[in-house]
């Protein structure tokens, strides 16, 4: 009996890419029964692409900055992303605010993480700005991406503690151990086919999910 065909994962980088690595792992170990077809990313000499390099997952830097305009640069990642013909792409930490060109024509097909319990903290500066708040939780989400930045449909998300004296490094540690717990999840719904989109609205085995995501529990998780 032939095997069916593994889903096809693209991963656009821009950094560290240890939520790359969490999905390296994962389809290793199979957690994740999908295979990285490619990995891009938009910074070159970043350690995301070591990763890519050591788990011989062809990878490619496209600088934005060699790019007239965003639109220009959206064309030619689109085009390179569709050159591995991906079933879903990934944002792993992701640096590039994307157009809605681009996101159209992946669209339903891209997921992206974020650093916080959206919908609080859409952008930039997500830990300093829940630390400054005084809040006492702080997460991730991972989210269908839409033209409307970290505002498409909610998939998952994990809540961690706020204590006082954590610093953006020590809270953003303490987020990134979730996100190397949800994001391949979700990936793993999608590519079994339990997560789909009706009209928008993000669906798990045919139930609607919760605005806010799936509540992903950390009870057995936490270190
Ligand atoms: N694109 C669209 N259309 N929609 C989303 O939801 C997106 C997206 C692209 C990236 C990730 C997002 C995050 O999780 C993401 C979601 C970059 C910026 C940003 O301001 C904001 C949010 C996110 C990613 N980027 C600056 C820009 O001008 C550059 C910042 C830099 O290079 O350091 O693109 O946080
Ligand atoms: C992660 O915390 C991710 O949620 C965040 O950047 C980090 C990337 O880490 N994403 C964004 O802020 C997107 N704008 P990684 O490169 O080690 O996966």
């Amino acid at each position: 009996m032939t095997a069916p065909k593994r889903p096809r994962l693209v991963v656009l980088i821009s950094g560290s890419g240890s939520n790359l690595q969490a999905f390296i792992d994962a389809s290793q170990n199979s957690t994740l029964d999908a295979e990285i077809v490619g990995v891009v990313s938009n910074k070159a000499g970043v350690l995301g692409l070591e990763r890519a390099k050591k788990a011989h997952i062809p990878c490619e830097i496209l600088d934005h900055r060699e790019f007239a305009d965003r639109e220009s640069f959206d064309a030619e990642l689109g085009e390179r992303v569709s050159s591995y013909q991906p079933d879903l792409v990934i944002l792993a930490g992701f640096m590039r605010i994307l157009t809605p060109k681009f996101v159209n024509r992946f669209a339903g097909h891209i997921m992206n993480i974020h650093p916080s319990l959206l919908p609080k903290y859409p952008g930039l500066h997500t830990h300093q700005r829940a630390i400054d708040a005084g809040d006492h939780a702080a997460g991730a989400t991972v989210h269908f991406v839409t033209s409307d930045l970290d505002g498409g449909p909610a998939i998952i998300q994990a809540e961690v503690p706020i204590t006082s004296g954590d610093t953006t490094d020590i809270l953003a540690s303490r987020i990134l151990v979730q996100e190397h717990q949800i994001y391949p999840l979700a990936a793993q719904w999608f590519c079994e086919g339990r997560l789909t989109l009706n009209n928008g609205a993000p669906h798990l085995d045919g139930n609607a999910l919760p605005e806010t995501g799936f509540p992903f529990s950390t009870a057995n998780t936490e270190q």
